[in-house]
């Protein structure tokens, strides 16, 4: 939609979203001066085609096709002089998605000989086998969202759109590092990306997402705002303040629990009572609560889309429940069994269930081939070998940094 608007005037756009590649729903809308959109699109956009006409010179409002209700209010307002339609699918695609996933696993997986190697100077918390809790609900996030995370961080950071090598450097102390090298793989933080931070103190990020949404409402900035926390930080008094205060201020806020069954070595059913349930304490608190299967990218992205929509819509915070599994120990990236604690979710168990494997299965029925994905796999495994490659020759933080940047400002 390409117009100058003069309020006052109702225009009919028949199939507008044909137009566009849509359904072909009439929209009405108050336009004005001379613009006549029948005949001034197609003029618009044929000029465009010949490149006499740059796009840029032309927009001043960029919208999502789906939005196109909105560059019509714009219009309508006279807030905007012309708006250009994205086509682009505003959802990644189910590939780009599962490329995500491999690119969360293998960048764990390689790092794993760092840990080994003893460059990890922190503790590191892998967030293998949780792949598709981060991916789908972050697929569903803009840029403009925002998101917090918490000691298991690596792989929301990615799946936010975070840098590879940035990741890689700051595991490892670089001062090329999403933090400058001075955070360690606990404290990812990206304002680019709209990474707002990772927090190790557990359910401590809970309540400072609450304070970036209430920002986000309160300069009208039109984001939504995710915190990221396990089975175990929900279960931290602030959590819970956290739900009524974002439920009062009705805050755009989508509350992510991974529940992998685990804090360390203690399993969630010997830390809580027989008859605790989760969506009676979150319901009670007033915010919608849907539980998805953490294993599966395809029922958490929709179901953190029927929330997001929710609250997009302005209809206050949610929770989103994902049972999961983490395939390596805690802070180390062991594999076994060894201590026999995890008798409830064994490896075997794990393996079979696993996230990835099932996105592959997916993504192998939408129609790409074995070969193909194959190299991708390969491929993604040389990209990440060359951001360690690139980490290890980097430098750390030098002795003049020691005080700047510690503080988000
Ligand atoms: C307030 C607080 N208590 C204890 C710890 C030590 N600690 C670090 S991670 C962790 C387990 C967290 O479990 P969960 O929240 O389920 O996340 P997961 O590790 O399973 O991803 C604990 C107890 C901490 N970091 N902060
Ligand atoms: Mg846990």
């Amino acid at each position: 939609m390409l117009g100058q608007p003069k309020p006052g005037e109702t225009i009919e756009l028949q199939d507008a979203l044909h137009m566009f590649g849509g359904d072909g729903k009439t929209i009405k809308a108050t336009q004005g001066g001379k613009f006549s959109p029948h005949e001034e699109i197609p003029r618009y956009l044929k000029l465009h085609k010949s490149g006499a006409l740059p796009v840029d010179d032309l927009i001043t409002h960029r919208v999502r096709l789906e939005d196109i209700n909105e560059a019509l209010d714009l219009l309508r307002a006279g807030k905007a002089a012309r708006v250009l339609i994205d086509f682009s699918p505003m959802k990644p695609t189910l590939l780009e998605s599962y490329k995500n996933m491999l690119l969360l696993r293998v960048a764990e997986e390689e790092l794993v000989q760092l840990y080994l190697d003893k460059k990890i100077f922190s503790m590191v918390h892998f967030y293998v086998g949780q792949e598709a809790v981060g991916v789908g609900v972050c697929s569903q996030l803009e840029l403009k969202d925002k998101v917090l995370s918490t000691h298991r961080s690596h792989g929301h950071y990615l799946a936010k759109g975070g840098n590879l090598k940035r990741m890689v450097c700051e595991t490892i102390g670089r001062s090329n590092g999403a933090a400058r090298g001075k955070g360690g793989s606990m404290h990812m933080i990206d304002k680019s990306v709209n990474f707002i931070g990772s927090t190790p103190l557990l359910g401590s990020a809970i309540p400072l997402a609450a304070g970036v949404a209430f920002a986000e409402k309160y300069n009208n900035k039109g984001g939504v705002v995710v915190g990221f926390m396990g089975d175990g930080a929900s279960e931290e008094g602030v959590v819970y303040e956290t739900y009524n205060l974002a439920s009062l201020y009705e805050l755009p806020l989508l509350l992510v629990i991974e529940n992998n069954s685990w804090s360390v070595n203690s399993n969630v059913v010997n830390r809580r009572g027989k008859k605790y349930d989760i969506a009676t304490i979150v319901k009670g608190f007033g915010l919608p609560y849907l539980r998805a299967d953490g294993n599966d990218f395809k029922d958490v992205s929709a179901k953190a889309a029927t929330l997001l929509k929710g609250i997009r819509a302005g209809g206050g915070p949610a929770v989103l429940e994902c049972m999961t599994y983490r395939h390596m120990a805690h802070s180390t990236p062991l594999m076994d069994d060894k201590n026999n604690l995890r008798r409830e979710d064994t490896l075997d168990r794990r393996l079979e269930r696993d996230s990835l494997k099932r996105m592959r299965k997916e993504v192998l029925e939408s129609g790409v081939s074995e070969e193909w994905l194959d190299e991708l796999e390969e491929k993604t495994r040389v990209e990440v070998r060359e951001a360690i490659e690139f980490a290890n020759a980097s430098p750390y933080p030098q002795k003049e940094e020691m005080f700047t940047d510690v503080l988000y400002a």
